[in-house]
């Protein structure tokens, strides 16, 4: 065991992530709630989860369905009320897991009372809660474009200034200069850990240093603007480490940044143990793979090479000194098993591939909702039938730029959202038995035959494949702190690698293709302890996963 890697709770459990909108409903108005996420306590509990990362529920427009808070004190009436939240919280803690709250301080709602205040003249006293400025040349500040397509800036007539929104025209920037904005949100976070919540999801946190000369980029492709103009502001570190003197430290927490921005070169900068700052992030280099230069939806090829290659680049940097999640999807990104595994004739097996490949990697695994499912992206015919607003602006900048319905359509079918946001596929009931009245968005048609009963009725499936992985993970800290190395492969379909430390030792084989592969390595002195299939030769068939140990 390297003795330099600091022990922590965060880092021996799993997260798992609720989209609270999509999870279960439990008064039948179609969106998912708290009371239908108590409901499903046991469920988390048995499939052995430590750690639930709660997306907003706090008061909403819900023009980016909750990351557009309007009262960060209250629970927006469609998921329930405070004292629903308070259940939920005893129901987690007295099932011996944690919960964490997804905070959004880069942006409030433009339905915020602070931005109804600041909107009204130059001059009141929450003006500067927000980035106001002059246009110039009739247009406006700068070219700073907006992450949901279109200028990041928006013109306010009753003042003639622009307000910046780096998100949509209703998720205003606020603003961290003003030493006002600071203690609300230090007052905010209080508030939640008073209630005895156990730590953060801070949303696009490297984005709330602003760089004060606003000036024009000349940088073409968004995730370099994203990175080098957007994230990484001048006072970022200065503010999150204000946060965690004044707050986070005075708890028994865990936080994980968002890291939109974050490079390998920055990242032991928000996480190292020496800095005081973040206990880990959510990196999204792997994420923003195959993100051309106009986004998401102007697609450029990447493979597995490129995914191995961050993988890499990532336990270098970190070292001892600073951690990270180990995660394929989120609610903001197709679902894993149809983008890094094969959601057809291997879906079952592409999974569990990719189950071992994150709960056996160095970092906190971070499992989102339905992936313990074999969950799979969407395909509906009509773009009418999506709700994501990233999705609907950027169906109009496109189509305006000369792309087709048809074109873009399956654009949105590989990489929107809303991929990750069809409802929970609980049983094979009517809307997959995630509610009784019309869902908020149509359910994946495959509800039918995927879904939690058929799981939890099937010793083999993908659900209890994750237990039993989470259930090795608590027993062999090796698999968490153990160094890691990759072991060089000829062929380009297997990703092999070692994790090991002064007590043991295991070697990892994942076959991410369709092809059977012949491996060529001597593994006399260790032991087949689990694999998704069940004959074993010197073969690994497609989407083939497996973990030896050695003989101690
Ligand atoms: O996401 C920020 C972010 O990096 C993603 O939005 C990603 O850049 C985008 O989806 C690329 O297509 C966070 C939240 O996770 C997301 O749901 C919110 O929409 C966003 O911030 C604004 O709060």
């Amino acid at each position: 065991m390297s003795q330099a890697i600091q022990r922590k709770w965060w880092k021996e459990e799993v997260i798992y992530q609720i989209y609270p909108r999509s999870y279960k409903d439990s008064t039948g108005d179609g969106i998912g709630d708290i009371q239908g996420i108590i409901s499903k306590l046991d469920y988390i509990k048995e499939l052995g989860i430590d750690i639930i990362w709660l997306s907003p529920v706090y008061q909403s427009p819900n023009d980016d369905n909750g990351y557009d808070i309007s009262d960060y004190y209250d629970i927006h009436p469609e998921f329930g009320t405070m004292a629903d939240f308070d259940q939920l919280l005893n129901g987690v803690h007295d099932r011996g897991m944690r919960l964490i709250m997804d905070v959004v301080f880069n942006h409030s709602s433009d339905e915020h009372e602070w931005f109804e205040k600041s909107k009204q003249s130059t001059d009141n006293d929450y003006r500067d809660y927000y980035i106001w400025k002059k246009g110039v040349n009739g247009g406006p500040p700068n070219n700073w474009r907006s992450f949901f397509g279109g200028s990041a800036w928006e013109y306010d007539n009753t003042t003639d200034e622009y307000f910046l929104h780096l998100f949509t025209k209703k998720q205003p920037d606020l603003n961290w200069e003003n030493p006002k904005v600071v203690k609300e949100v230090h007052d905010i976070t209080r508030f939640w850990l008073d209630k005895g919540i156990d730590g953060f999801r801070m949303d696009v946190i490297p984005l709330i240093s602003k760089r004060l000369d606003f000036a024009d980029t000349d940088l073409e492709a968004f995730n370099d603007i994203v990175t080098h103009v957007y994230s990484n502001g001048p006072k970022v570190h200065e503010y999150i480490n204000d946060m965690c003197e004044k707050v986070l430290k005075h708890y028994d927490i865990m936080t994980v940044g968002e890291g939109p921005g974050i490079t390998k070169d920055t990242g032991l900068d928000y996480v190292g143990h020496d800095r005081g700052e973040l206990s880990m992030i959510f990196h999204l280099d792997h994420m923003f793979l195959g993100h051309g230069p106009l986004g998401k939806f102007d697609p450029v090829p990447y493979g597995w090479p490129e995914v191995k290659q961050i993988f890499q680049d990532w336990y270098d940097a970190m070292g001892d000194s600073g951690w990270i999640s180990i995660f394929l999807d989120n609610h903001d990104f197709p679902r894993m098993v149809s983008r890094f595994g094969n959601d057809t004739i291997y879906r079952e097996q592409s999974a569990k591939m990719l189950a071992i490949l994150i709960m056996t990697m160095r970092g906190t695994p971070c499992i989102y909702q339905g992936t313990e499912l074999g969950m799979t992206n969407v395909q509906f015919d009509n773009i009418s039938d999506y709700r994501d607003v990233e999705t609907h602006n950027y169906h109009k900048e496109f189509i305006s730029r000369g792309v087709s319905d048809a074109d873009f359509l399956s654009r949105v079918h590989e990489h929107g959202r809303d991929n990750a946001r069809t409802p929970i596929q609980w049983n094979s009931d009517i809307n997959a038995g995630f509610s009784a009245g019309k869902p908020w968005i149509i359910a994946n048609p495959n509800y039918k035959t995927i879904h939690a009963q058929e799981c939890l009725d099937n010793k083999d499936s993908i659900f209890y494949f994750y237990k039993n992985l989470m259930d090795l993970r608590k027993q062999e800290k090796t698999l968490v702190y153990g160094e890691w190395q990759v072991i060089e492969q000829e062929s380009q379909d297997l990703y092999v690698y070692r994790r090991w430390d002064d007590c043991d030792s295991f070697y990892i084989l994942l076959n991410h293709s369709d092809h059977h592969h012949i491996y060529n390595l001597d593994l006399s002195e260790h032991n087949l302890i689990l694999s998704n299939n069940s004959e074993h030769t010197d073969i690994l068939i497609p989407w083939e996963g497996r973990i030896y140990k050695r003989i101690n």
